[in-house]
């Protein structure tokens, strides 16, 4: 199909006259002129309607795992949407992509989580994951157990329960998150929060927090802890070594519940089929979206443990929660087909043994950069650290938060896609991304660093740019 034909300043200006966009300050937005508009994709590059060419070092959102242009998801789509288009799973009905998916990821998932739940975006997932967790606790009769932990820089969705779950401040302080029974505790983000500790002590004063709220709360009134493998929104913070195994520990002991936040690291992302493989434990429920599909359509799922569906089935009643488009036939067609060619081009291990190792090497090249303060990546997400002083972790003093978005920018202007989060920039390639393409974002990053110093340097200390 040839590139279609827009009008782009005609589109610009019905954009800014009528659509508001996910996450956006709209007054900044409107004296910018509007967003770029992205019209096409193919593999691991985007292209704007002004005719610029991006490699995407975001995979879209953090969910292209396979890459654009996948006729095979557009047959798949196509197919089952001429066959069935829609049916619902509310009233003792089916459709056959749904449960071929169902079973699908309980292979994927091994183990005792045999069940899945289907929703259509990863807040979703997290607001199944509270609502189904609560009533578990109900119906096995300790219905005390109603209190999440999480960590603060979470990243567990925009619902009210998503956002609850999630630890940005700036998110609760639009009003009124979180809602009651969220505790949060500290991040295992040891660039920040334990420079220069031993990294065996930062991971045990990390999950430490995790038992002594669990204590201060009470254990009998704990339902979960829930985590990102890899915090993702958060500046993909790599937990230190052994903290996961900690916390696995510390639910075991209590009781609790161990849910794990898949949406960024399943699928291939670390270089496993999910994150808590990579890292060895066992939760009881797990979050999928993104990856799942590779964002071709919308569809996410919750894992849970045989053992928690036994107690549901024998005493839980009825399960009053779902979506209309649960399970949706076309979405569950198209992420059947996602999963299929991640397994029969073997990304996962792809991820691992090669291309994971290719990008651990090349970010290094950008360690002697004087604005790097540190390189961090695990399979195919990465992050760089931007600091004001070599060998410190200080910032820029009074443009704290700053330094991403500024080189995020000079990134985007030399045909780079990448995320600014506070100061720190991210990568989440598509799984297929070649070495080739690699040493060109790391080219990119390395020119963007140089451009972006002296603009970093010149911001004035009290500027009220935004974040974003
Ligand atoms: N959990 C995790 C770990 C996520 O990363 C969600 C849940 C929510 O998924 P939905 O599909 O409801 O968006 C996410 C989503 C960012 C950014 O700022 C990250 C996400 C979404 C939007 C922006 O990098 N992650």
């Amino acid at each position: 199909m040839p590139p279609r034909n827009y009008d782009i300043p005609e589109l610009r200006r019905l954009d800014l006259a009528h659509h508001l966009p996910a996450q956006a300050n709209y007054g900044e937005l409107q004296k910018l002129g509007g967003s770029r508009i992205i019209t096409r994709a193919e593999g691991c590059t985007i292209y704007d309607g002004d005719g610029a060419a991006i490699l995407d070092g975001m995979a879209g959102l953090w969910c292209v795992n396979v890459g654009y242009g996948r006729a095979e998801l557009v047959r798949a789509a196509a197919e089952q949407m001429q066959e069935l288009p829609f049916y619902n799973t509310f009233f003792k009905t089916v459709t056959p992509p749904t449960v071929m998916l169902a079973a699908k990821l309980a292979e994927k998932l091994g183990g005792d989580l045999q069940h899945v739940f289907f929703n259509s975006s990863g807040s979703e997932a997290n607001d199944t994951v509270m609502r189904m967790v609560r009533h578990y606790w109900r119906a096995k009769g300790e219905p005390s157990r109603t209190i999440f932990i999480s960590r603060w820089n979470a990243y567990h969705g925009s619902t009210v329960a998503g956002a609850s779950l999630g630890g940005m401040k700036h998110m609760h302080n639009m009003g009124g998150l979180p809602i009651p029974g969220v505790e949060h505790v500290m991040q295992p983000y040891q660039f920040n929060e334990g420079f220069g500790e031993d990294e065996e002590a930062f991971a045990k004063r990390a999950a430490q927090e995790i038992e002594d709220r669990i204590l201060h709360v009470g254990p009998e009134n704990v339902a979960a802890f829930i985590g990102e493998p890899v915090q993702g929104a958060g500046g993909v913070i790599l937990p230190p070594k052994g903290y996961w195994k900690r916390v696995d520990a510390i639910c075991k002991k209590y009781g609790i519940l161990l849910v794990s936040d898949e949406v960024i690291c399943g699928f291939g992302r670390l270089g496993s089929w999910f994150g808590f493989q990579h890292f060895g434990v066992t939760p009881d429920l797990v979050a999928m979206a993104k990856g799942l599909s590779s964002g071709y359509l919308p569809i996410s799922a919750v894992g849970v443990s045989h053992a928690l569906v036994e107690v549901l089935r024998e005493k839980g009643g009825e399960f009053v929660h779902g979506y209309t488009y649960s399970g949706h036939p076309v979405s569950a067609a198209v992420a059947l087909a996602n999963i299929e060619i991640i397994e029969r081009e073997g990304l996962v291990e792809r991820v691992k043994t090669e291309v994971g190792p290719y990008f651990v090497e090349a970010l290094k090249r950008l360690g002697d950069d004087p604005l790097v303060g540190e390189v961090r990546s695990l399979g195919l997400i990465g992050a760089v650290e931007i600091v004001a002083e070599k060998g410190t972790n200080k910032r820029f003093t009074g443009k704290e938060g700053k330094a991403g978005p500024v080189v995020r920018d000079a990134c985007i202007k030399n045909g780079l896609m990448v995320r600014g989060i506070r100061d720190s920039i991210v990568m989440c390639p598509p799984l297929i991304i070649t070495h080739a393409e690699i040493d060109r974002m790391i080219d990119i990053i390395a020119r963007s660093l140089r451009e972006a110093e002296p603009v970093l340097r010149a911001l004035p200390a009290d500027d009220a740019g935004g974040l974003g």
